[in-house]
Protein backbone atom coordinates (compact mmCIF):
# COMPACT_ATOMS: atom_id res chain seq x y z
CA UNK A 1 0.00 0.00 0.00
CA UNK A 2 0.85 3.48 -0.41
CA UNK A 3 -0.32 5.58 2.69
CA UNK A 4 -1.12 9.26 1.51
CA UNK A 5 -2.36 12.11 3.59
CA UNK A 6 -5.74 11.49 4.93
CA UNK A 7 -5.70 8.17 2.96
CA UNK A 8 -7.96 4.84 4.11
CA UNK A 9 -6.25 1.30 4.06
CA UNK A 10 -9.23 -0.99 4.04
CA UNK A 11 -8.52 -4.46 3.93
CA UNK A 12 -10.38 -7.62 4.60
CA UNK A 13 -9.20 -11.43 5.22
CA UNK A 14 -5.74 -11.07 5.72
CA UNK A 15 -3.78 -13.72 7.89
CA UNK A 16 -1.99 -11.10 9.61
CA UNK A 17 -0.84 -7.53 9.40
CA UNK A 18 1.34 -5.38 10.65
CA UNK A 19 0.65 -1.42 9.55
CA UNK A 20 3.19 1.24 9.28
CA UNK A 21 2.15 4.78 8.08
CA UNK A 22 4.43 7.64 7.22
CA UNK A 23 5.38 9.54 10.05
CA UNK A 24 5.14 12.13 8.15
CA UNK A 25 1.08 12.77 7.98
CA UNK A 26 -2.01 11.08 9.18
CA UNK A 27 -3.05 7.95 7.86
CA UNK A 28 -6.19 6.18 8.22
CA UNK A 29 -7.23 2.80 8.91
CA UNK A 30 -9.90 1.02 8.80
CA UNK A 31 -10.17 -2.24 9.80
CA UNK A 32 -13.63 -3.85 8.19
CA UNK A 33 -14.97 -7.09 9.82
CA UNK A 34 -17.79 -8.92 8.25
CA UNK A 35 -21.01 -8.96 7.49
CA UNK A 36 -21.89 -11.94 9.38
CA UNK A 37 -22.01 -12.04 13.31
CA UNK A 38 -18.19 -10.77 13.91
CA UNK A 39 -15.95 -12.06 17.57
CA UNK A 40 -13.28 -9.10 17.76
CA UNK A 41 -11.60 -9.07 20.50
CA UNK A 42 -9.23 -5.58 20.96
CA UNK A 43 -6.47 -4.66 23.15
CA UNK A 44 -5.49 -1.76 23.07
CA UNK A 45 -2.15 -2.07 25.52
CA UNK A 46 -1.45 -5.31 23.90
CA UNK A 47 2.16 -6.24 23.07
CA UNK A 48 2.45 -5.96 18.99
CA UNK A 49 2.82 -9.87 18.82
CA UNK A 50 1.01 -12.61 16.90
CA UNK A 51 0.51 -13.89 20.35
CA UNK A 52 -0.55 -10.68 21.60
CA UNK A 53 -2.44 -8.55 18.54
CA UNK A 54 -3.90 -5.08 18.84
CA UNK A 55 -7.13 -6.50 17.16
CA UNK A 56 -8.32 -10.30 16.82
CA UNK A 57 -11.37 -11.14 14.25
CA UNK A 58 -12.62 -14.10 15.11
CA UNK A 59 -16.02 -16.03 13.09
CA UNK A 60 -18.86 -17.68 15.86
CA UNK A 61 -16.82 -21.22 15.29
CA UNK A 62 -13.90 -19.79 16.92
CA UNK A 63 -11.40 -19.58 13.81
CA UNK A 64 -9.33 -16.31 13.56
CA UNK A 65 -9.84 -14.97 10.47
CA UNK A 66 -7.47 -11.67 11.03
CA UNK A 67 -4.88 -10.70 12.99
CA UNK A 68 -3.80 -6.56 13.84
CA UNK A 69 -1.06 -7.27 15.36
CA UNK A 70 -0.01 -3.64 15.80
CA UNK A 71 0.24 -0.12 13.64
CA UNK A 72 2.38 2.94 14.17
CA UNK A 73 2.03 6.58 12.40
CA UNK A 74 -1.85 6.49 11.36
CA UNK A 75 -4.52 7.87 13.26
CA UNK A 76 -6.90 6.47 16.09
CA UNK A 77 -7.86 3.30 13.68
CA UNK A 78 -10.81 2.55 13.24
CA UNK A 79 -12.63 -1.09 13.90
CA UNK A 80 -16.30 -1.86 12.32
CA UNK A 81 -18.13 -4.85 12.59
CA UNK A 82 -20.57 -3.77 9.80
CA UNK A 83 -23.83 -6.25 9.52
CA UNK A 84 -24.51 -8.70 11.96
CA UNK A 85 -24.50 -8.96 15.28
CA UNK A 86 -21.02 -8.13 16.32
CA UNK A 87 -19.34 -8.78 19.63
CA UNK A 88 -16.88 -6.39 20.54
CA UNK A 89 -14.27 -7.93 23.93
CA UNK A 90 -12.12 -4.73 24.71
CA UNK A 91 -9.17 -6.33 27.16
CA UNK A 92 -6.95 -3.99 29.06
CA UNK A 93 -4.92 -6.10 31.40
CA UNK A 94 -1.16 -5.08 30.33
CA UNK A 95 1.13 -8.25 30.80
CA UNK A 96 4.82 -6.49 30.76
CA UNK A 97 5.56 -3.19 33.01
CA UNK A 98 6.38 -1.03 29.97
CA UNK A 99 3.65 -1.26 27.97
CA UNK A 100 1.88 0.96 25.00
CA UNK A 101 -1.19 2.93 25.37
CA UNK A 102 -3.48 3.05 21.96
CA UNK A 103 -6.37 4.60 21.17
CA UNK A 104 -9.37 3.23 19.32
CA UNK A 105 -12.61 3.76 17.35
CA UNK A 106 -15.19 0.82 17.20
CA UNK A 107 -18.15 1.13 15.71
CA UNK A 108 -20.77 -1.81 15.46
CA UNK A 109 -22.23 -1.29 12.55
CA UNK A 110 -25.54 -2.44 11.73
CA UNK A 111 -27.54 -5.11 13.13
CA UNK A 112 -29.95 -7.67 11.83
CA UNK A 113 -33.54 -7.12 11.35
CA UNK A 114 -35.58 -8.04 14.10
CA UNK A 115 -38.23 -10.73 13.31
CA UNK A 116 -41.83 -9.90 14.99
CA UNK A 117 -41.79 -12.29 17.94
CA UNK A 118 -38.21 -12.26 18.53
CA UNK A 119 -35.39 -11.26 20.83
CA UNK A 120 -33.76 -8.36 19.16
CA UNK A 121 -30.16 -8.92 19.19
CA UNK A 122 -27.97 -5.98 19.00
CA UNK A 123 -23.70 -5.13 18.87
CA UNK A 124 -22.14 -5.68 22.08
CA UNK A 125 -19.65 -4.10 23.36
CA UNK A 126 -17.49 -5.87 26.42
CA UNK A 127 -14.94 -3.54 27.90
CA UNK A 128 -12.77 -4.98 31.02
CA UNK A 129 -9.55 -3.08 32.63
CA UNK A 130 -6.98 -3.78 35.55
CA UNK A 131 -8.48 -1.15 38.04
CA UNK A 132 -5.46 -1.26 39.62
CA UNK A 133 -3.49 0.30 36.80
CA UNK A 134 -6.03 2.67 35.22
CA UNK A 135 -9.12 5.08 36.61
CA UNK A 136 -11.78 5.52 34.58
CA UNK A 137 -11.83 9.14 34.07
CA UNK A 138 -15.15 10.93 33.57
CA UNK A 139 -16.47 10.73 30.02
CA UNK A 140 -19.80 10.65 27.95
CA UNK A 141 -21.12 7.05 27.83
CA UNK A 142 -24.38 6.55 26.38
CA UNK A 143 -26.75 4.22 25.59
CA UNK A 144 -25.38 3.15 22.01
CA UNK A 145 -22.00 5.86 21.48
CA UNK A 146 -19.75 7.86 23.44
CA UNK A 147 -16.36 7.81 24.55
CA UNK A 148 -14.31 5.70 27.44
CA UNK A 149 -11.56 7.42 29.40
CA UNK A 150 -9.16 5.48 31.11
CA UNK A 151 -5.99 6.97 32.58
CA UNK A 152 -2.83 5.85 33.83
CA UNK A 153 -0.36 7.60 35.15
CA UNK A 154 0.19 10.49 32.77
CA UNK A 155 -1.54 8.57 29.62
CA UNK A 156 -5.36 8.66 28.60
CA UNK A 157 -6.18 5.60 27.05
CA UNK A 158 -9.59 7.13 24.59
CA UNK A 159 -11.90 4.18 23.38
CA UNK A 160 -14.70 5.97 20.57
CA UNK A 161 -17.68 3.89 20.04
CA UNK A 162 -21.10 4.09 18.02
CA UNK A 163 -23.54 2.09 16.87
CA UNK A 164 -23.90 -0.08 19.99
CA UNK A 165 -27.19 -1.52 21.51
CA UNK A 166 -25.28 -3.26 24.58
CA UNK A 167 -22.43 -2.41 27.01
CA UNK A 168 -21.30 -4.43 29.41
CA UNK A 169 -17.59 -5.19 31.44
CA UNK A 170 -16.57 -3.48 34.41
CA UNK A 171 -17.39 0.05 33.37
CA UNK A 172 -18.70 2.48 35.35
CA UNK A 173 -21.45 4.53 33.78
CA UNK A 174 -20.44 7.98 34.99
CA1 LIG B 1 -20.41 -8.19 11.32
CA1 LIG C 1 -23.00 -5.06 13.45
Amino acid sequence: MTPTPFSTVTFTHLEDVDVRGNATDRDTLLFHATDQNDSIDVNPVAQGTADSPVVRLGNNFGTTLLRLRDFSNVAIPTVSGLAGADTFRVTIFPTQPNFVIRDIRLDGGTQPAVRPGSRPIGDTLIVNFNENLFAQLPSSIGPTSGRIRLGHNDDILDILFVNFEELSGNLHVL
